[in-house]
């Protein structure tokens, strides 16, 4: 990896060379630390801002680590963001500048870096972030465009694709400053969000077909890009692990609150649906630049991308967010739930009559139905 590294540096060094100055430290902007939560959930920021741009202050710490991903106990080599399968949602406003500390801990077995979709130049950042166990870095860019976008560890070669399915993934927020709007221009809030990050695992099996677990990513790797390479993963899950958003795990909102769901897929292509609900506005690319499609039933994620999808809810019960895959959500995981409280609402949905047995066809049914025909 040296040679690569030290081939990568060179690349950035000239880079450097010829670039302007930093501009964000002439400019004197007011810095902000954001301390970043585990998904589902979302760090507190402002939707809509009155403020200038600011240089906001991450920090990822790479781990890797092994983790449970489904009932029956199948072990995982997790590399993870901060620990967590998608990594934290990083929100910013247009014009901000976001500034990483990625910290790779001595612990760790292997170089990683970071690639942000929504930066500009040297690989999303990718270039100029690979560090090895025992180092850390800084990475600063320009948030120019808006939308969501996903961020992932990118290695180079195979090691790239392997990172990204065993947890390097993750996405960040650009808000445009006035906060997101629809099509006529007219503000849109949301009173929660949420970030659900799907992902692909393939892990591979013995001979028996029971999955099989191994001691280290290096250990995991080989038998691991065999199932890669035939492209039939075998989980796919929101958040880690099936049942990770699942039962008692479930996302809580109540009747009239309006939810904004923001899906990452950083490798493989999905198709959210919220069983019984809908999409009422939807940036399916994720970019606020473009109008938002409304009313939608599905909405489909491109691998490699990230999409917003804002509903406000209009009837209690226990919704699943799904990919419309149905094999996938329900033999791979790819499930989430919804618990919503509130008051039913019998205009738009009630049981006119309950289940019951089927009545006996009424005598000369069928003479009657040929007079009318
Ligand atoms: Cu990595």
């Amino acid at each position: 990896m040296f040679t690569r590294r030290a081939a990568m540096l060179g690349v950035a060094v000239a880079a450097l060379m010829l670039a302007a100055p930093a501009l964000a430290d002439e400019l004197k902007l007011p810095r902000q630390k954001v301390e970043l939560v585990a998904p589902p959930f979302v760090h507190s920021h402002e939707q809509a801002t009155k403020q200038g741009p600011k240089i906001m202050e991450f920090t990822l710490t790479i781990e890797e680590k092994k983790v449970v991903i489904d009932e029956q106990g199948t072990t995982f080599q997790a590399m993870t963001f901060n620990g967590s399968m998608p990594g934290p949602l990083m929100v910013v406003h247009e014009g901000d500048y976001v500034e990483l500390t990625l910290i790779n801990p001595a612990t760790n077995s292997m170089p990683h870096n970071i690639d942000f979709h929504s930066a500009t130049g040297a690989m999303g950042g990718g270039e100029l972030t690979l560090v090895n166990p025992g180092e850390q870095v800084v990475l600063r860019w320009k948030a120019t465009r808006t939308g969501t976008f996903v961020y992932h560890c990118a290695p180079g070669g195979p090691m790239t694709p392997w990172h990204v399915v065993s947890g390097m993934n993750g996405a960040v927020m650009v808000l445009p400053r006035k906060g997101l709007t629809d099509r006529t221009g007219k503000s849109l809030h949301y009173d929660k969000v949420y970030y659900i990050g799907e992902q692909d695992m393939y892990v591979p099996k013995d001979v028996k077909g029971k999955f099989k677990s191994y001691e280290s990513p290096g250990e995991a790797y080989a038998e691991t890009a065999d199932v890669m390479r035939k492209l039939i993963p075998s989980h796919v899950v929101f958040n880690g692990a099936v049942g990770a958003l699942t039962g008692k795990n479930a996302l809580t909102s109540n009747v009239g609150e309006t939810v904004l769901i923001v899906h990452s897929q950083a490798n493989r292509d999905s198709r959210p649906h919220l069983i019984g609900g809908h999409g009422d506005y939807v940036w399916e690319t994720g970019k606020f630049g473009n109008p938002p499609e409304t009313g939608l039933e599905t909405w489909f994620i491109r691998g490699g991308s990230a999409g917003a999808a804002l509903y406000t809810f209009l009837q209690p019960g226990i919704y699943a967010y799904v990919t419309h895959n149905l094999i996938e959500a329900t033999e791979l995981g790819a499930a989430a739930h919804f618990k919503v409280e509130g008051k039913w609402n019998d205009d738009l949905m009630t049981q006119v009559k309950a289940p019951a047995e089927i009545p006996p066809k009424p005598q000369g049914a069928l003479e009657s139905a040929t007079k009318h025909n």
